[in-house]
């Protein structure tokens, strides 16, 4: 408990820095939509299939945007949920199982309970079961003032699990213009991506020979459609004339769960190196759109999921205070920091380890950044190595004991 109560003490430091830093506040009152994509590699972007963009959209979209080559999804055996939670509340999720279902009922300062004290109205909108992964309890524990869920949209549009992204997206904006008139931070979670990626016919417009007919080939033909199901929502976006009064962020959630790595290799049309077949399957894009297309550029810094909530305080200029627990440092800050993976392993821009499955951080493989070469000794990732079991363990007994909880009335 000690320990972990000093870690954040420790962290804050590091958080706090971006208060005096470039772009603190600078969106304050603005409106938040922040878009979960699934299964959604990055990968993707930027590439072309067949003679044609396999993501235009988000091509154009980056152009305008502040984008981050080098974000890494953390998310652990709870899959969509973990990508909310860490996201959501800046912590990681857990070894085994997911958050949402385990210990939805511990605290956790997650985005809706932190903007509300900012006079934000909040929802989260995902067109599918409300009690899926928990959600229902969850949402309500997260102090979110609404979940849209399946029975609040019309399903009109009937695609895989659900309605289409079109039209999940096209709804979720009519409900956004109903809320009142607060600014709005809004969650929502795509579904069109879901494994095992196969659309109907007449929704795939690409030629993806070789791949066609391959899980491949069907997971690049829905990553098409999701968007061009973007391209829709930021046109009706502009039509609501909430496009350039609204920050915008998308990022993927987690890997598409092709784990046969030799079909990238025939993609890029070269074999992947040992550490590309590691990070291929953690990189997801991460793409935050400001007002007016303001601050457009590529950061390269290595950021995560955890690091996205911190990285909307700092936009809105909302200070990280001592009663708040968050593992995350924003993306925009000059201050150190690493991601730290599900699996132990971890990145700080200029070193990549992946373990070992024992754990032990000798028996892991330790890569240079940016050449990615093998680094002769794994020392060379031993002390980011032993901070990342560090970070995981106090996240885990935060979680699992409540320990935000027990803080907060220790400081009564
Ligand atoms: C369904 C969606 C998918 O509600 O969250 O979750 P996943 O199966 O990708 O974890």
């Amino acid at each position: 408990e000690q320990q972990a109560s000093e870690w954040f003490d420790a962290r804050r430091k590091l958080q706090q820095q971006m208060e005096s830093e470039l772009m603190f506040g600078e969106y304050k009152g603005k409106n938040v939509l922040v878009v979960q994509m699934e299964a959604f590699q990055q990968f993707v972007i930027g590439q072309s299939i067949g003679g044609e963009e396999i993501t235009p959209n988000l091509n154009k979209l980056i152009g305008q945007s502040l984008y981050f080559p080098n974000f890494y999804h953390q998310t652990g055996q709870g899959h969509t949920s973990d990508a909310d939670f860490s996201t959501s509340c800046s912590m990681h999720p857990l070894p085994t199982g997911s958050v949402f279902i385990r210990f939805s009922n511990n605290e956790f300062d997650c985005a809706p309970s932190i903007l509300k004290t900012q006079g934000y109205d909040t929802t989260v909108h995902h067109a599918y079961d409300g009690s899926f992964w928990n959600r229902n309890n969850m949402y309500n524990d997260m102090e979110y003032d609404q979940f849209y869920n399946l029975k609040n949209y019309k399903f009109d549009d009937p695609l895989g699990w659900s309605i289409s992204d079109k039209s999940f997206f096209r709804q979720t904006v009519d409900q956004l213009k109903t809320r009142d008139s607060s600014p709005f931070y809004a969650m929502a979670i795509t579904l069109s991506s879901h494994h095992p990626f196969d659309l109907p016919l007449s929704t795939q417009e690409l030629n993806v020979a070789p791949f066609t007919g391959t899980i491949f080939g069907d997971y690049i033909q829905a990553t098409h459609y999701v968007d061009s199901a973007v391209g829709d929502l930021i046109e009706d976006l502009k039509a609501a004339g909430l496009y350039d009064n609204t920050i915008l962020v998308f990022y993927g959630d987690h890997d598409n769960y092709i784990y046969d790595t030799s079909v990238y290799d025939k993609f890029y049309g070269r074999p992947l190196t040992e550490m590309e077949k590691d990070a291929i399957l953690r990189k997801v894009p991460y793409i935050i759109h400001l007002p007016n297309d303001e601050h457009a550029g590529v950061i390269d810094k290595a950021v995560g999921q955890i690091d996205t909530l911190p990285t909307i305080m700092h936009l809105l200029g909302i200070p990280a205070t001592d009663n708040d627990y968050l593992m995350g440092i924003s993306a925009l800050s000059e201050a150190p920091k690493s991601v730290v993976f599900r699996n132990g392993g971890f990145t700080d821009g200029m070193h990549y380890f992946v373990p070992s499955s024992d754990g032990v951080a000798e028996h892991g493989a330790c890569y240079s950044l940016p050449s990615g070469e093998a680094e002769p000794d794994v020392a060379a990732c031993k002390m980011g190595a032993d901070a990342a079991k560090n970070d995981l363990l106090v996240s885990d007994r935060v979680v699992e004991h409540d320990l935000i909880a027990k803080f907060r009335k220790a400081k009564e």
